[in-house]
C-alpha cells in the first residue's frame, strides 16, 4: 500500500534447479545450478551478495562458496559428503534490484564407495569478498579429488578465522538489506 516507487517489472522467480527440490541424486554431484525467470542483476559490491549454500543435516557446508552468474542462471561447484538430506539455501538479486532468497532440500544417495568430503563447520565465503568468481575447474576432475581435499584442508586451517569474521559481517549486512516478504509490494 506504500508503493511510492512503482517498479518497471516484477521480481524474478526460481523456475528450475539442478538438483530439483525433493529429488534423489544417485550419482556423485559436482554442481548446483539455479535458473530464474529473467536475467539477474549483478551490481557487485556487498549489498548484492549472490549466495548458494549447500549443507547436510548435520549442519556441515560443502563447496567453495563461489557463485557463477550467467544471465538468468547461478551455479556453484562442489562435492558432497555422506549420503543423506542436503539443503540448498540461495540468495540472488532479482533483475528489478530486489534480493530474493529461498531454500529447498534434496536427497543424496551415491553409489557405495563414492568419496565423501568432510565439509566445513562454517558457511564458505568465496574469496572473502562476497564477489562473483568463476567456479573452480579442479573440482570436476575425480583424479584431482585428493589434492583438492588437501588444499581445502590447508586453506581451512589458514583462513578459518578470517572466514568467520567475514561471514559474520556478511550475515549482518544481508539481514539488514533483505526486505521482509510481507513488505514486498509485488502482487505476483
Ligand atoms: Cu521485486
Amino acid at each position: 500500500m506504500l508503493a511510492t516507487t512503482a517498479p518497471a517489472s516484477a521480481h524474478d522467480a526460481l523456475i528450475s534447479s539442478d538438483p530439483r527440490p525433493g529429488a534423489t541424486i544417485t550419482t556423485p554431484l559436482e554442481r548446483v545450478e539455479l535458473t530464474f525467470s529473467n536475467a539477474l542483476l549483478e551490481l557487485g559490491g556487498i549489498d548484492n551478495v549472490f549466495v548458494i549454500q549447500v549443507s547436510d543435516d548435520a549442519g556441515r557446508f560443502y563447496g567453495s562458496g563461489c557463485v557463477d552468474l550467467s544471465n538468468d542462471t547461478v551455479s556453484t561447484a562442489l562435492m558432497l559428503g555422506e549420503p543423506g538430506t542436503y539443503t540448498v539455501r540461495w540468495q540472488v538479486t532479482s533483475g528489478d534490484g530486489h534480493p530474493i532468497s529461498d531454500s529447498y532440500t534434496f536427497a543424496y544417495a551415491p553409489p557405495l564407495g563414492t568419496k565423501a568430503i568432510a565439509g566445513q563447520t562454517t558457511a564458505p565465503v568465496c574469496g572473502g569478498e562476497g564477489s562473483l568468481k568463476p567456479p573452480s575447474t579442479e573440482a570436476t576432475a575425480t583424479s584431482a579429488e585428493a589434492s583438492v581435499d588437501q588444499g581445502l584442508a590447508t586453506g581451512l586451517i589458514v583462513g578459518v578465522s578470517v572466514l568467520v569474521a567475514i561471514a559474520g559481517t556478511l550475515l549482518v549486512i544481508a539481514r539488514r538489506t533483505t526486505p521482509r516478504k510481507r513488505d514486498h509490494v509485488h502482487s505476483d
